[in-house]
Parts: C-alpha cells; sequence; structure tokens
C-alpha cells in the first residue's frame, strides 16, 4: 500500500462476499421482507372512494381525490393520516392509538402548547410510514388509528386534569399503547395517574427526557408544568426510585425541585453526564433503575431536552441540551429493551415554532418509538399485556387542594 501524498488518510472498506457490510447495505436488504399488502389495500380503497382518476393520468393508481399517504400536502391531517377514531370506545381494536391533548395553562412563560396536537398532526404528513435504516414500515405491520384531542378545559390545571386521567385511563385499559400529543409537561401527571388507574398492584417507572427536573410541589401557587413528578411519585404505582430524568441542566432547574430530586433521590443524568459516559452506559443507567421492581417504563419526552437551536418552538428554550441523534439513540435503545407502556411528547409551542422543525422532532420521536416497538416485537399488540388491570382503582392519587 502506498502512503497517501498529501497524508488524507484513505478509507478501506472491508468486504464480505464483496459487499460492503454497512447499515445502508442491511437497509436495502431490509427493505425486500416487507410486504406491500397495506399500500394495495390503500391504493384499491382510494380509486373505489376516491374516483379513478382523470383519462391524462398515467399512474392508475392514483385517485381523483386523494384518499391516503398521497400526495404529502393534501389531505386532512391526522397524524401520519391515520383513520380518526369517531367512536372512543372502539379504541381497543387498534395497536396504537394517538391523542392530543391540547392544555397549555401549566404554562409559566410562554404559552402555546395548546396548538402542539395541531402543530405535530400537521407536519406529520411529511413522513411516509417506512424508515430506511430501521426497514420498519408501519402500515404494513401495526394498526393505528387517531382519536383526535381530549376535551381540556382552558384556565383550570385541576378539571383538565381530571379530563386527561379519565381520557388516558381509556385508552391505556383498552390495551391500544398510548401516545399523547401535548400540551404542556403538566399533564405528565395526569397521563400516568390514567395509567396508575389500571395497574392493581403493579408498578411503572418513568423515564423522562428534559432540561429541566419538573418536581416542585407548586409553581406560582398552583400544579403547573414545572410540578408533574412531585405528584406523580406520590403514587404507589409510580416510585421516585423508579424515576430516571435525562438532559437536566442550564439556568432553568428551580431550587425547591433540586431538593425534591434529592430527598426522594431520583436518578438525574445531566448531558455532559451523558456524553461522558456514552450513549450505551446512559441506557443501561435508565434501564437499571426504571425497571428496579417495576413491570413497565412510561416515555415522557420534553421535547426541550433537545438543545434550543434544534427545537426554537417550545416554552421554556434552554442551550445545551441533548443533539437530535442523541437523543434519538437513547430513546430507540431503551424502547427496545424496555416493556413500554405509554409515550408522550410534551413542550411543543407552534405559535414560537420556525418551518415547523419543532413539531418535525415530535413527530420524529415518536415514529422512531412504534419502529423500535415493532422491532423489539412490543408491537403489534397479540395480547394485552399482563399489567394491565381491567378494574379502575380511582384512588390512586392523593387529595391535593
Ligand atoms: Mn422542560
Amino acid at each position: 500500500m502506498s502512503a497517501n501524498p498529501d497524508d488524507t488518510p484513505t478509507f478501506q472498506s472491508p468486504e464480505v462476499n464483496g459487499q460492503v457490510p454497512t447499515e445502508a447495505q442491511r437497509a436495502l436488504d431490509l427493505e425486500t421482507r416487507l410486504p406491500l399488502t397495506g399500500w394495495q389495500q390503500e391504493v384499491s380503497e382510494g380509486l373505489e372512494y376516491g374516483l379513478e382518476a382523470a383519462d391524462s393520468i398515467r399512474d392508475r393508481t392514483i385517485p381523483t381525490f386523494s384518499r391516503g399517504e398521497l400526495p404529502h400536502y393534501a389531505g386532512i391531517n391526522t397524524f401520519l393520516k391515520a383513520p380518526y377514531l369517531v367512536d372512543v370506545r372502539e379504541v381497543g381494536k387498534y395497536d396504537v392509538a394517538i391523542v392530543g391533548v391540547p392544555h397549555d395553562s401549566g404554562t409559566t412563560y410562554r404559552p402555546g402548547t395548546r396548538f402542539g396536537p395541531q402543530g405535530i398532526r400537521r407536519i406529520s404528513a411529511l413522513y411516509t410510514p417506512y424508515n430506511f435504516e430501521l426497514g420498519v414500515d408501519l402500515r404494513e405491520q401495526i394498526t393505528l388509528c387517531d382519536v383526535g384531542d381530549i376535551f381540556t378545559i382552558p384556565g383550570n390545571n385541576e378539571k383538565s386534569f381530571d379530563q386527561i386521567s379519565k381520557g388516558i385511563a381509556h385508552i391505556f385499559s383498552s390495551g391500544a399503547f398510548p401516545i399523547i400529543l401535548g400540551g404542556d409537561h403538566s399533564i405528565g401527571f395526569p397521563t400516568v395517574r390514567g395509567v396508575c388507574r389500571h395497574l392493581g398492584d403493579k408498578k411503572v417507572g418513568i423515564i423522562h427526557f428534559d432540561r429541566h427536573v419538573d418536581t416542585q410541589e407548586t409553581d406560582l401557587d398552583e400544579r403547573m408544568h414545572t410540578c408533574p413528578w412531585f405528584h406523580a411519585t406520590n403514587m404507589a404505582n409510580a416510585p421516585a426510585k423508579n424515576l430516571v430524568q435525562l438532559g437536566i441542566g442550564g439556568w432553568q432547574v428551580p431550587r425547591q425541585g433540586v431538593k425534591v430530586c434529592r430527598e426522594r433521590a431520583t436518578n438525574i443524568l445531566t448531558v455532559t453526564d451523558i456524553t461522558e459516559i456514552g450513549l450505551d452506559a446512559a441506557v443501561e443507567f435508565a434501564l437499571e433503575r426504571a425497571l428496579d421492581g417495576t413491570d413497565c417504563v412510561y416515555i415522557s419526552f420534553d421535547i426541550d431536552c433537545i438543545d434550543a437551536g434544534f427545537v426554537p418552538g417550545t416554552g421554556w428554550p434552554e442551550p445545551g441540551g441533548l443533539l437530535p441523534r442523541e437523543a434519538l439513540y437513547l430513546l430507540g435503545k431503551i424502547v427496545q429493551r424496555a416493556p413500554v407502556c405509554g409515550l408522550e411528547v410534551v413542550e411543543v409551542s407552534p405559535p414560537y415554532d420556525v418551518s415547523d422543525m419543532t413539531a418535525l422532532m415530535a413527530t420524529r420521536v415518536i415514529c422512531d418509538t412504534m419502529a423500535h416497538l415493532v422491532l423489539s416485537g412490543q408491537l403489534p399488540r397479540q395480547e394485552k399485556p399482563a399489567y394491565i388491570n381491567t378494574e379502575a382503582n380511582m384512588h390512586v392519587d392523593m387529595a391535593w387542594v
């Protein structure tokens, strides 16, 4: 081998059976194994309900009225253009249910997350149901519905919390995997309360991606978006020792919340911790602690865990957060190895967004989670997970005034 004259390192690709064993090569192979049944059904329904195209259209899979994925800029935007489920009593027939929680009365600085569900649904129209590297096609592999939004009560956190807990309990107990589009982070308490109502004596660990601890009892005299984990970890089904907080740090962490983290011994990693111990070690840290004595894991993903430069459309942007690919790597590895019982993505505020990029990041988090649930065999649902108790216990949380 002759030396490179200008000292530029030369890349030598290792070959196995004449092929370069890259992720890209693997992805090319994986695609051949995916069926096209769902796509063919979408085409035939499109032609039936949307009429065959005008005579000049050569591609005869195209209907006159757009009735599916294509074109991406057309149509009525549910999440990923999934069917809108009018009768929520039917939700248990689906593997995954998307639900919006348009609530921002818990916001203490920039409002606007009440438009989060709409913003996420709108930009989700950009996505296909297929991911190249993962070799997953959601249209072919799971059933997905969008149940629309919870009827929240503007200006009243407590009444909204009661609505949210009732709605999430309904979806969770049906067996459909709940994916919640926030909304500010105050909804983290009532969403987890909805799950806990149907856990019986089982327990849930919470993995919380955020720049903020969100553990103080009250903020501005109410249970605001800085407070969900104080109240969630008061429930016996959601012990504080199983709360894992990833990406915490900066100039917006209230000292009264820090005191609660110390007292309750929650499990915190800063961005520096994560980058210094490495992403795989951070995944081990999270799984070990969230799964210690619990039966399932709930993921609460605050979009502001990612560096503010990537997610300007949020309530309390804080520079110095995770890079998108770091956050997606952590999330993917965690979902692959934990029994996940639900996901919420919160703090997307479209009025402050730029080019829909914050809402797009939320869409990415949701689609990646679904794909990793497929790859780990958690979806499609074979049967209702054993940690779900059909009976509702309405007394999982203590009275609070
Ligand atoms: Mn936050």
